[in-house]
């Protein structure tokens, strides 16, 4: 059996940001990808008082970037309660202690996504349509096929042959195998994928879901239909179940948080399209949902954020690292 592999494990090894070498122009990049929501949180340590408009400017900014009322408040008092304890006296000092407490509260967020303990490590990977999906399995194949993984697809989204042809692409261009069938039952495809899978002795097999279906279907059952059906064809599997949201879509990726982990029962995240929004702080809002639901539950696998995207090229989907984000977004 092949080791375990963690991706991403070198940007997780310690709480210090990942080494700059290691994922060149990456936070430059992440940087010019969070300016719109970080804006207008940075405008408001151009001040000389650190006084209550300070602090109610700083409650509209986060507010205006979808962090949401709770993880506003969380962060306000965090802050306030740095502020007092360092004793700072300039707006900058704030700056710097705000970054801290947006580290901190993202930090439990932040893990390797690992594959290999499993043969295969079956992914599952859902969300709306649109939301970045097929993009982000075909960067992931490339990152786990460039380390040496042995990758499966499974074209489970078979309602839209260009959902399918989409995919196809990405497996011909990272030269992996695909299980593909027209017009199939996705369930069928992902079953026989998984199988093909164990056959073939792949490190990983990854399913491409739809987003909606036609009509007279329910999308969450026919989910839950593949995510039985491949516990059928893998005990343990899958491995994990990835919600892939658009970062655009701010408060309203949360709603789905919640939509798609009632249903499916999450493992991770994979938040794309951060570059052109200002709601980024969508971020903080998932935090403290996932604080939430691991208080609610402390013997349940804590929601991880696996991967974050700022652009359509390779590499421009990275490993999330709580640290960097704080920094690249107050920076
Ligand atoms: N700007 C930007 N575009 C992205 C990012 N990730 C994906 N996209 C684009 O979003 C569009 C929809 O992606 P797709 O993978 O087809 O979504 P799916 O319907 O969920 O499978 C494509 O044009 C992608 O190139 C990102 O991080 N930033
Ligand atoms: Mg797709």
């Amino acid at each position: 059996m092949r080791e375990t592999e963690a991706y991403g494990a070198e940007a997780h090894a310690a709480a210090a940001p990942p080494a700059p070498a290691a994922r060149p122009g990456w936070f430059a990049r992440l940087s010019q990808g969070l300016r719109k929501t970080g804006s207008s949180l940075t405008q408001v340590f151009t001040g000389t008082r650190i006084d209550d408009t300070l602090y109610e400017e700083l409650e509209s900014a986060l507010l205006m970037a979808d962090a949401g009322v709770k993880a506003t408040e969380h962060l306000l008092a965090d802050l306030k309660r740095r502020v007092r304890e360092r004793k700072a006296t300039e707006p900058a000092a704030v700056r710097t202690l705000l970054a801290d407490a947006i580290a901190d509260l993202l930090a439990p967020l932040e893990r390797a996504l690992v594959v290999g303990e499993s043969v295969p490590t079956v992914l599952m990977v859902v969300g709306v349509n649109g939301a970045g999906k097929t993009t982000t399995i075909g960067k992931l194949t490339r990152h786990l096929a460039d380390g040496g993984c042995k990758v499966l697809l499974a074209a489970a989204d078979t309602f839209r042959a260009a959902a399918r042809e989409q995919l196809a692409v990405w497996a011909d261009r990272n030269r992996v195998e695909i299980v593909s069938q027209e017009g199939g039952d996705p369930s069928a495809v992902t079953y026989d994928a998984v199988m093909a899978g164990q056959a073939r002795r792949c490190d990983v097999v990854i399913a491409d879901t739809a987003g909606r279906l036609p009509t007279q279907l329910h999308l969450m059952e026919e989910l839950k239909k593949i995510r039985r059906v491949i516990g059928k064809a893998q005990a343990d599997a899958p491995h994990e179940v990835l919600l892939v949201i658009d970062g655009n879509t701010g408060q309203n990726a949360l709603a789905q948080v919640r939509a798609f982990d009632e249903a499916l029962s999450l493992t991770g995240l994979v938040v794309t399209k951060l570059d052109g929004t200002a709601k980024g702080g969508v971020l903080a809002a998932i935090a403290l949902w996932a604080r939430e639901r691991a208080q609610a539950d402390l013997a349940r696998r804590p929601v991880a954020v696996y991967f974050i995207g700022v652009g359509e090229k390779l590499e421009d989907l990275q490993p999330f690292s709580a640290r960097e984000f704080a920094l690249a977004l107050l920076g």
